[in-house]
């Protein structure tokens, strides 16, 4: 079926008139589910990881506000995800532009990411928080909750469609986002989550953004695990692990960093006996193997 009849169909199926604006939003993931590898790099276990990334970089952005303190990444029985913030919540109020509620726009606009509150905050990650709606598109089903105002706000997709438009479920006491997806079996040659693949980015996400903790989880039976890792000396304490079964040559790591207007630079680092040294750098919470001028400085 071409675009235009999936458009067409569905604008009349739904027995509205569709502006300009709500036809771009069916345009826009149906662009992901016939290409997603230009949007999540592959549909192999790479890709289906790199999904979890997108959830976990938005959460990572509002801690980067300074809103966030806590972040949890579960496996579920049947190899869903759930990722858990303490944030203050998507915003749930309608926007002017276009009448819906802002966290649908999140959902089901790609690229709506970072455009509240004037923007003007660090961003983490590949997809600058335009990720939810491309993880939407992705999933069999995908249900995103929102505890904000004392309100439990609920919302449901399947493959990037509503299927249950935003409605409140019940009261709560405290503030904070959660997502729960299942991968698009349609979309994923493999389906499978590897915990140690999470456990190990979320450990490293752990070390560059100090003070946050982020939890990890997994349901399944017969697999069962938890890890909780916080870094209060951030990129320092992450020196100390890489050269914990090596020998320092001095026993403090060197510390570095600075800012210009809105850029910050870190450097930590610490001399071992080794011949072989060891590089890490990142850009924007995002590992950087080959280099670049931020290494080189
Ligand atoms: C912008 C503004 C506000 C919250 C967020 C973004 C936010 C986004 C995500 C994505 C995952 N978790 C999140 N938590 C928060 C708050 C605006 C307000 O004060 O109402």
């Amino acid at each position: 079926m071409a675009d235009n009849e999936i458009l067409n169909s569905t604008a009349v199926d739904a027995g509205n008139e569709y502006d300009a604006s709500e036809i771009q939003v069916l345009e826009g993931l149906e662009a992901v589910r016939k290409r997603p590898g230009m949007y999540i790099g592959s549909t192999s276990s790479s890709g289906l990881h790199h999904l979890v990334y997108e959830i976990v970089d938005n959460a990572i952005d509002e801690a980067l506000a300074g809103f966030c303190t806590e972040i949890l990444v579960q496996i579920n029985e049947g190899d869903t995800i759930t990722v858990v913030d303490n944030g203050r919540g998507i915003p749930v109020d309608i926007q002017a532009q276009t009448g819906k509620p802002a966290l649908e726009v999140v959902y089901t606009i790609l690229h709506a990411g970072g455009k509240f509150g004037g923007g003007g905050y660090k961003v983490s990650g590949g997809l600058h928080g335009v990720g939810a709606s491309v993880v939407n598109a992705l999933s069999e089903w995908l249900t995103v909750q929102v505890h904000k105002n004392g309100e439990i706000y609920e919302m449901k997709f399947s493959r990037g469609q509503i299927t249950q438009e935003m409605k409140i479920v019940g009261k709560t006491d405290h503030t904070g986002t959660t997502v729960t997806f299942k991968p698009d079996p349609e979309m994923f040659e493999e389906t499978v989550y590897n915990y140690d693949t999470l456990h190990t980015r979320m450990r490293e996400e752990a070390f560059l953004n100090a003070g946050l903790r982020i939890k990890t989880a997994d349901l399944r039976p017969g697999k069962e695990r938890e890890d909780s890792m916080c870094y209060e000396g951030g990129i320092r304490e992450f020196v100390t692990w890489l050269n914990k079964s090596k020998d320092a040559l001095h026993p403090g790591v060197i510390y570095m960093s600075g800012q210009r207007e809105d850029s910050v630079a870190e450097v930590a680092l610490q001399y071992n006996d080794g011949y072989s040294e060891t590089i890490l750098s990142f850009a924007n919470n995002v590992h950087t193997p080959e280099g670049g001028m931020h290494e080189e400085g």
